[in-house]
């Protein structure tokens, strides 16, 4: 799964349509990847995951996107490798980086490597509480990268991890 939405929800003025039309004007781009397992999002394990399936995740995403004036590159790999190749290419491409690393936040010292060397502003979510689940889960490697971290609030978390994005950027710029 891999699409990138382009999105805004105010209306645009004559001349920031002519500019984004032709490229001079670039809404920030985000980010937002998933790791192992994710896809199973909805099929299985609905106790602890909910009944969103990762398609529900993504139409959420955009929406938020939309309302912000950010763009975002949504994705999900079940490989580690590739979960940070994506991560290498943020560095040159994106404003910021969402991501629920899945299972390689509790174990991947390569994973937190890649999203140290990005030097971007980075929200790490996860859909369930995992501090009130087993001990194995309670550390993630990989939060120790990111700007914030959100757990336990299910699949909303994408959303307010935007919005947090946002004003992070918006932050940025006007320093
Ligand atoms: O709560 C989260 O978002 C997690 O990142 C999800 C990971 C888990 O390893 C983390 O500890 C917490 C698991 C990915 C989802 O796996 C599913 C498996 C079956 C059905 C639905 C989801």
């Amino acid at each position: 799964m891999e699409k990138t939405h382009f999105c805004r929800l105010t209306a645009w003025t004559e001349a920031e349509r002519h500019a984004t039309a032709r490229g001079i004007m670039a809404l920030p781009l985000i980010a937002v990847l998933n790791g192992p397992n994710l896809n199973m999002l909805g099929l299985r394990e609905p106790d602890i995951y909910g009944r969103a399936t990762l398609g529900d995740v993504e139409q959420l995403c955009a929406e938020t996107a939309e309302a912000l004036d950010l763009a975002i590159e949504f994705r999900q790999t079940n490989h580690e490798g590739q979960l940070i190749s994506w991560v290498q290419e943020c560095r040159e491409r994106a404003h910021g980086i969402v991501i629920n690393p899945a299972g390689y936040g509790h174990t991947s010292v390569a994973l937190l490597d890649a999203l140290l060397s990005a030097e971007l502003p980075v929200i790490e979510v996860h859909i369930s509480n995992i501090h009130r689940r087993e001990a194995f889960r309670h550390h993630t490697l990989t939060s120790s990268a990111a700007t914030g971290v959100i757990c336990g609030l299910g699949i909303k978390g994408y959303a307010l991890a935007l919005t947090a994005l946002a004003e992070l950027i918006l932050d940025e710029d006007n320093q």
